[in-house]
């Protein structure tokens, strides 16, 4: 417990969970990702591998576009900042596993529960620029993306993780080689000095300290493509069957979900407490979130929340609702993000898969008025 307190207390970090001490993964509780942007000091850590080589001179990184391209680079962080326009977005960043906890029966991997996933302020170079500089062939199908950590057993045979995705996703303007997060150069936890942000897609997608990107003529196989990482049935499975040989597909966008940030779960009102003001934040893979809705009664009635507007694409929206309580006494506050394709979070965790993708049911807090409940 106490070096756990201290790999944390090392990166600067507020309160995190820690789901895994090698590698190095933890989740903000709910009610610390309250902030507009989510600071440095509460956004989640997820490795797969152990911590690389730290360098003295960030801009001095270097990473490679090869593959499937007219010219081939090798570029240092400096160059990267001075050849392309530079673009910051506030997006969201959250792990593929986000929300695994809730599956019955436990499924394969670490047991997020809402706190895989922050919202932070990315500044960096769109990813399409720098691969319309190397010159896209017609056979550019897919990226395959390699980061400087060894696996988990100190190995640099093969990549902690090493995943990839189409084309199309690689070329849009949101898709950036990030430096800085929230106006700071990019944390080394973080995967400073360079990393990818691929937004509304799975956290793996977004590796960290980036050394190449290969563009290949078909699907990446590396480590975290295959078998049954981030793949999910595409026929629904009975909870616990075996996926031995079903046919799966890969997971593209994540499923929208929202969050109660405040109250904190088990927070106690005074008695005669007739109203309470419920703030969350919600988000929606690639689509947007058409609405947010509150229950205090188990989805009998809702409440429709108020909701900022987005930044940009893939920043998530903040919410309230003032929720008139009929009484002292227990109440179970539900959140429920609806995405603009009409599709809600659902009460319970359905599509049970073995490693736990893709979990979206709705966040619910616990709130007592009065010191009878
Ligand atoms: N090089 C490298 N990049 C990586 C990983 C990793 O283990 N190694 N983990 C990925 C996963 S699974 C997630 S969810 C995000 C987490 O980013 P964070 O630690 O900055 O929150 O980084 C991704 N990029
Ligand atoms: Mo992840």
């Amino acid at each position: 417990m106490q070096d756990q307190m201290s790999a944390l207390d090392l990166f600067g970090k507020d309160r995190l969970t820690v789901l895994g001490k090698t590698p190095l993964v933890a989740e903000t509780p709910e009610s610390l990702l309250d902030d507009d942007t989510t600071p440095i000091s509460r956004f989640f850590i997820r490795n797969n591998g152990l911590f690389p080589e730290r360098i003295e001179d960030p801009d001095a990184w270097r990473f490679t576009v090869d593959g499937e391209v007219e010219h081939p680079l090798d570029l240092s962080l400096a160059e990267l900042k001075s050849r392309f326009p530079v673009k910051t977005f506030r997006m969201v960043l959250e792990c593929g596993g986000n929300g695994r906890a809730f599956f019955e029966p436990q499924a394969e991997g670490n047991a997020w529960t809402n706190g895989g996933a922050g919202c932070a302020e990315w500044t960096g170079v769109s990813l399409c620029d720098v691969l319309r500089a190397a010159g896209l062939k017609d056979t550019a199908r897919f990226t395959g993306h390699f980061g400087a950590d060894p696996d988990n057993t100190g190995s640099f045979e093969k990549q902690a993780m090493s995943r990839g995705m189409p084309m199309a996703k690689a070329l849009e303007e949101h898709t950036l080689l990030v430096w800085a997060m929230n106006g700071e150069p990019l944390p080394f936890v973080h995967g400073g000095p360079l990393r990818l942000v691929v937004p509304g897609w799975p956290g793996s997608l977004s590796q960290k300290w980036l050394t190449r990107i290969w563009v290949r003529d078909r699907e990446h196989d590396g480590p975290g493509m295959t078998g049954l990482s981030y793949r999910v049935p595409v026929h629904p499975l009975a909870p616990g069957a075996d996926a031995g040989q079903v046919e799966t597909r890969i997971l593209e966008s994540m499923p929208v979900r929202s969050i109660v940030t405040a109250p904190a779960d088990g927070f106690r009102l005074a008695a005669g407490t007739r109203r309470i003001a419920v703030r969350g934040a919600a988000w929606a893979g690639d689509d947007t979130v058409a609405r947010v809705d509150c229950s205090i009664d188990g989805g009998a009635t809702w409440v429709p929340a108020q909701m900022t507007l987005p930044r940009n694409p893939y920043d998530w929206v903040r919410w309230t609702a003032d929720i008139a309580l009929p009484g002292d006494g227990y109440y179970e506050i539900a959140a429920r993000a609806t995405d603009s394709l009409g599709r809600a979070q659902p009460f319970r965790a359905v599509n049970w898969n073995p490693n736990g993708y893709g979990c979206n049911v709705m966040h619910r807090v616990v709130v007592r008025v009065g010191e009878g409940a």
